[in-house]
């Protein structure tokens, strides 16, 4: 039988930082932009369940956040420490899945195959890949499993934090039944709204829905809000394996809006990709420069370009980007430079897991 899981890290950004700083594990933590004394703008991006128990949420402003509990513990942002924790889940999640899907920085859907053909199999199997997650990342997980990926998801939801959920094929409908709309996979506020405009309230109500009803008010969207209300949901775990894009990054020592400091930076990168893009044989179709400010603010900026392999058309492309593209007047904290859509150049395989 087909068995789908989704593994997904609990409390991510924080769990990361606890692993360097053990004192907060037992305080409300939030990562998040400053919350300056309730003065200070930007979101939570995170916070670990503690401080969930005050009413904080991930895309909360992180000045109300303050207001419902000032003496927690605010941690500044460091993306390239949770790039670096992911990256090692994901490898260490790569080694149990016959097929593995990533699908955001901390979950991934995979899929044991063989290695677990039933509902006993799988649950044994998931409570092996939490420990070794555990014991080689020292991070905490949660694991959904069940006969595709919707339900994997939502069992996962389910089981946060730190547990396993089995939702088995025939338990499905009547798991779903009970939730209210929007902790449907696929509803949002508006679609909620929407829906309760026309007078449903639960996941159940909308499976027992006429789907002509659904396809009129929502297109076909609606149908397929339809399925999912249903626990039905055909799509595939996709290997994405793969290498889809090369690129490299690179922190400056201290923040900067010196040109030729970037422009330096931007060939020296360039030319690590260069390198690794002739070592896997690809041309490429799309050059991105990423710009990290010294406020977290973020920006990509994306040229296609007729496919190539040559050094000097990731250096013009991604300098030009910059030149045209950064804010004058804000300092560049990082700078990072891709190329992605390969086509393959010499018949060479492509390489997996490609360095990050
Ligand atoms: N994240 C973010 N902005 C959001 C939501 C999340 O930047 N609006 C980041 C911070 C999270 C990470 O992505 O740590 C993973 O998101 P999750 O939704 O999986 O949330 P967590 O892992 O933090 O908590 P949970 O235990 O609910 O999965
Ligand atoms: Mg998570
Ligand atoms: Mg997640």
């Amino acid at each position: 039988m087909r068995i789908v899981m989704l593994v997904d890290m609990d409390y991510f950004y924080v769990a990361c930082e606890e692993l360097r700083r053990p004192e907060i594990k037992e305080k409300p933590t939030v990562v998040g932009f400053d919350p300056k004394e309730g003065k200070g703008r930007g979101v939570v991006m995170t916070c670990n369940y503690l401080a969930r128990k005050f009413g904080i949420r991930s895309g909360m402003p992180i000045s109300a956040a303050y207001r419902l509990k000032p003496d927690a513990v605010y941690l500044p942002l460091d993306y390239d420490f949770y790039d670096r924790k992911s990256a090692e889940v994901m490898l260490i999640l790569k080694r149990f899945a016959q097929r593995f899907e990533q699908v955001s920085v901390d979950e991934a859907f995979m899929e044991p195959g063989a290695k677990a053909d039933g509902y006993e199999e799988a649950l044994a199997y998931a409570a092996k890949v939490k420990e070794a997650v555990s014991r080689e990342s020292g991070l905490p997980c949660s694991i959904g499993i069940s006969t595709n990926k919707l339900m994997a998801k939502m069992a996962c939801e389910d089981a946060k934090p730190n547990g396993i959920k089995l939702v088995k094929e025939e338990d499905a409908k009547a798991f779903l039944g009970e939730l209210p709309l929007d902790e449907l996979y696929g509803i949002g506020r508006k679609t909620r709204e929407k829906l309760e405009a026309i007078g449903y309230k639960t996941v159940g109500q909308l499976a027992k829905a006429n789907p002509m009803e659904l396809m009129d008010k929502l297109g076909s969207f609606g149908i397929e809000l339809h399925k999912y209300a249903n626990g039905i949901d055909e799509s595939k775990v996709e290997e994405n394996f793969q290498v889809k894009s090369i690129g490299r990054e690179k922190t400056f020592e201290r923040d900067t809006d010196r040109r030729e400091e970037v422009l330096d930076a931007i060939r020296q990168l360039s030319a690590e990709v260069n390198a690794e893009v002739k070592k896997a044989g690809l041309s490429f179709k799309v050059v991105t420069i990423k710009m990290r400010y010294s406020d977290f603010t973020e920006h990509l900026k994306s040229r296609s370009i007729r496919a190539s392999n040559k050094a000097e058309e990731i250096v013009h492309t991604a300098a030009d980007l910059y030149i045209r593209y950064a804010d004058p007047g804000k300092k560049l904290r990082k700078v990072g430079v891709r190329v992605s859509n390969f086509t393959k150049y010499k018949g060479q395989s492509v390489m997996a897991d490609f360095g990050r």
